[in-house]
């Protein structure tokens, strides 16, 4: 097996405030990751990718997403790999740890607060357990208390099976350009839009690197796509090992199928 790889490198590392806040809370607030004018981007690609809105209540029936968005631009890298959030998966998950899913999310008016749910929960793990997977929602609009603000029950992630109460969740008030970073066990859903303009979202979760991902990037991605995309990004989807061979294709690194 060719050189080992690694995510996780000479980043600046994870305030230790932030760490804290997510062990305590399964969740923190990080404010300023993207500029307002980067959001102003995003939005307007984002709007002219979704299509339509969701086929059941998870989904949300007024809910417009963006699945397998990687594959389609390029607006969004610069939250998948921010090294804000990769600080904390570099201090949460292992190394070559994976993007498991992207997505890009618009609750339009008068849709319901979405089911609470914790990312992890497909995994069928025991609760409480250790972090496998993580995840950031980014607003591209400011998300305030009415108009679908993720929701979070702070303190869930150490739960067991004991089930949510929506009346326990509070919004994650933010301005356009931060994101709610929390943990795969932390309960959370979308929020009721009880205004009259939608509210726009990116959202990227990662997982361990031994752990099957949400989305199948490699059925997703031509191989000239994956080729294009930048590092860490191409590590992320999957062109990447778990030491010594997790992930190998006849013998080699993944990278080798793309000439690199
Ligand atoms: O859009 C949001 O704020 C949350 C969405 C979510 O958690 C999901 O769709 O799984």
């Amino acid at each position: 097996m060719p050189e080992l790889e690694s995510t996780a490198n000479e980043r600046t590392p994870a305030p230790p405030a932030e760490l804290e806040a997510l062990a305590q809370n399964g969740y923190v607030i990080l404010e300023g990751l993207v500029s307002r004018e980067q959001c102003d981007q995003i939005k307007q690609e984002s709007l002219r990718l979704v299509e339509r809105t969701g086929a059941n209540r998870f989904e949300g029936h007024r809910t417009q997403r963006v699945y397998a968005p990687l594959g389609k631009t390029r607006a969004i890298d610069d939250l998948i790999d921010h090294p804000r959030i990769l600080a904390l998966l570099d201090a949460l998950l292992l190394p070559n740890y994976l993007l498991s899913q992207a997505q890009i999310i618009n609750i339009l008016p008068g849709e319901d607060a979405q089911l609470l749910h914790h990312d992890d929960a497909l995994c069928r793990l025991p609760r409480p357990h250790q972090t496998i997977h993580a995840a950031f929602i980014a607003a591209i609009d400011d998300f305030t208390e009415d108009n679908g603000a993720t929701m979070v029950i702070p303190g869930s992630h150490l739960w067991g099976h004991e089930l949510p109460r929506a009346d326990d969740a509070v919004p994650c008030v933010m301005p356009a350009g931060s994101a709610v970073f929390f943990l795969g066990t932390l309960w959370h859903g979308g929020g009721a839009n009880r205004t009259d303009r939608a509210r726009l979202a990116v959202t990227g979760q990662y997982c361990e690197p031994w752990l099957r991902q949400h989305e199948n990037f490699f059925l997703e991605l031509t191989l000239q796509q994956a080729r294009e995309l930048r590092e860490p990004i191409r590590s992320m989807v999957g062109f990447s090992i778990h030491p010594p061979f997790m992930g190998m294709v006849d013998r080699h690194h993944p990278r080798r199928v793309l000439g690199l």
